[in-house]
């Protein structure tokens, strides 16, 4: 089925980006590249070390009190923190303790937990995380153990009537469960099942992901945009409010974008065409001076919210990516701007106040995740100044003997600290800082792709190693 963008959505596409394209002038204070680059590293290091010290071999650590936290299914561990450093230790040349952890997965890592799991976590974080590592370290038994996993999750899909995935698998059973999911959990999926079934030769986890995006696309309104969440066995919408980019739609349009980039697939750059011209004409708008994306509703288009959400800031980046570059320049302004305000994000505000509705930060990458795709895309060394910013902020604020930790609250002085390190915070925010100042070798910035959890699936270069 072809999706063609019309005629009108490329030129919404071509309209949107009209606030101000240039970023606030930044005097740049900051340290060289390679003195930054190994202040990142020594951070990634402290992180590293809370974890191993309090936490080894569970999911998550709680930096504040040494304790850990079962991400998946309480009682059980993944390792997370583990699978999800790897490919960020290796990138970063800390090859002692990538064999620690690649050890830990070998003999550990147990894809058959009796436990209920939440199937878009478990493949961007899990599959992902045990694909980069094999792409890098090229240790077999890091794929034998993603591809156990990955047919563990993929009665989710193949058990669905609609091909649109429940949200819940148990990995001992089969058994699933959760009828109601949301986009990004739905469509989500696509570079880890393409790579594996690249990597293996067989086809049904391509399959299963294709069939998840076909079953989204034919869902769209007339005017071509799609809803939050939907009923898996029925096929219906059950809120059909459009939240684009805000979460938990965001990863769908990204993988959807990477997906045709990694394995040159037309329907869905054609989709990603038409979902975004129609995203850009009915959502992006211009307000109190700063571009933003309402919430509307997807039949219609009537305004049914102006909420923006942390998780939102890693849509200029794949608008840049992806060719609309001024609109990508304008959002990112948004947030920069914001961060003038709030050196540590809050996790959700209502630009219409503007109000802080949610005043917590768990640690979000997404602001730093877009200043490096619009560094690789423009080359402009403005975005290494805004990322050190955003850098500055999280060590200043959320930075503790154990770790780093999230916050409750960024508006009060001290910050109001949480208690966990995601564990997201070792795949994604220091590796795209990394990435910025490193030069790192072991990195092909010109074919390099990471996913939605920052998990290097091309790019990985060997060379040498
Ligand atoms: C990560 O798990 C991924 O980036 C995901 O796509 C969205 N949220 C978190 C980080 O905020």
């Amino acid at each position: 089925m072809p999706f063609l963008p019309s005629r009108r959505a490329v030129l919404a596409v071509a309209a949107a980006g009209t606030v101000g394209a240039v970023l606030p002038a930044r005097a740049t204070d900051r340290p060289t590249d390679a003195v930054v680059a190994q202040e990142l590293r020594d951070e990634f290091v402290h992180g590293w070390a809370g974890y191993k010290a309090a936490a080894w071999g569970y999911d998550e650590v709680r930096p504040i009190s040494a304790g850990h936290n079962d991400f998946f299914a309480s009682g059980h561990t993944f390792g997370l923190s583990i699978v999800e450093a790897l490919d960020t230790l290796w990138l970063m040349e800390l090859d002692d303790e990538v064999r620690v952890a690649a050890d830990w997965i070998e003999q550990h890592f147990d894809p058959a937990v009796d436990a209920d799991v939440q199937v878009f976590e478990v493949i961007i974080r899990l599959v992902g995380g045990l694909l980069a590592g094999y792409l890098c370290t090229g240790r077999p038994v890091l794929l034998t153990r993603c591809r156990e996993l990955a047919d563990r999750v993929l009665p989710a899909f193949t058990d669905s009537p609609t091909g649109l995935p429940y949200r819940y698998v148990n990995l001992r059973t089969g058994a699933v469960s959760g009828t109601h999911s949301p986009l990004a959990e739905i469509g989500s999926n696509i570079l880890e099942f393409g790579l594996l079934s690249q990597l293996t030769g067989d086809q049904k986890y391509w399959d299963a992901a294709k069939r998840a995006y076909r079953a989204v696309l034919d869902r769209r309104s007339a005017l071509g945009l799609l809803g939050t969440w939907l009923d898996v066995e029925t096929g219906s919408w059950t809120d059909a409010t459009s939240r684009a980019p805000n979460p938990p739609v965001d990863s769908f349009y990204e993988y959807l974008w990477a997906g045709a980039e990694m394995f040159g697939d037309r329907e869905l750059r054609d989709g990603y065409k038409l979902l975004t011209g129609a995203v850009l004409e009915h959502q992006w708008e211009e307000y109190g001076g700063r571009a933003w994306f309402r919430q509307v509703d997807y039949a219609n288009g009537n305004v049914v919210g102006r909420a923006a959400s942390a998780l939102g800031a890693f849509y200029p980046g794949l608008l840049a990516k992806s060719g609309n570059l001024l609109a990508a320049k304008d959002f990112h302004r948004t947030w920069s701007l914001l961060l003038d305000e709030y050196p540590v994000l809050p996790e959700v505000i209502d630009y219409s106040g503007p109000t802080v509705r949610d005043p917590r930060n768990d640690l979000r990458p997404e602001y730093v995740n877009s200043a490096f795709d619009l560094w690789r895309v423009t080359g402009d060394a403005a975005h290494q100044d805004s990322a050190y910013r955003y850098f500055q902020g999280l060590r200043t604020h959320l930075r503790v003997p154990g770790g780093y930790t999230v916050a409750e609250d960024v508006t009060t002085r001290p910050m109001r600290l949480g208690d966990l390190t995601p564990g997201y915070w070792f795949a994604e925010n220091l590796k795209y800082l990394y990435l910025m100042f490193a030069a790192a070798p072991r990195f092909d910035y010109r074919s390099g792709l990471l996913s939605t959890e920052g998990k290097l699936l091309r790019g990985a270069r060997r060379v040498g190693v």
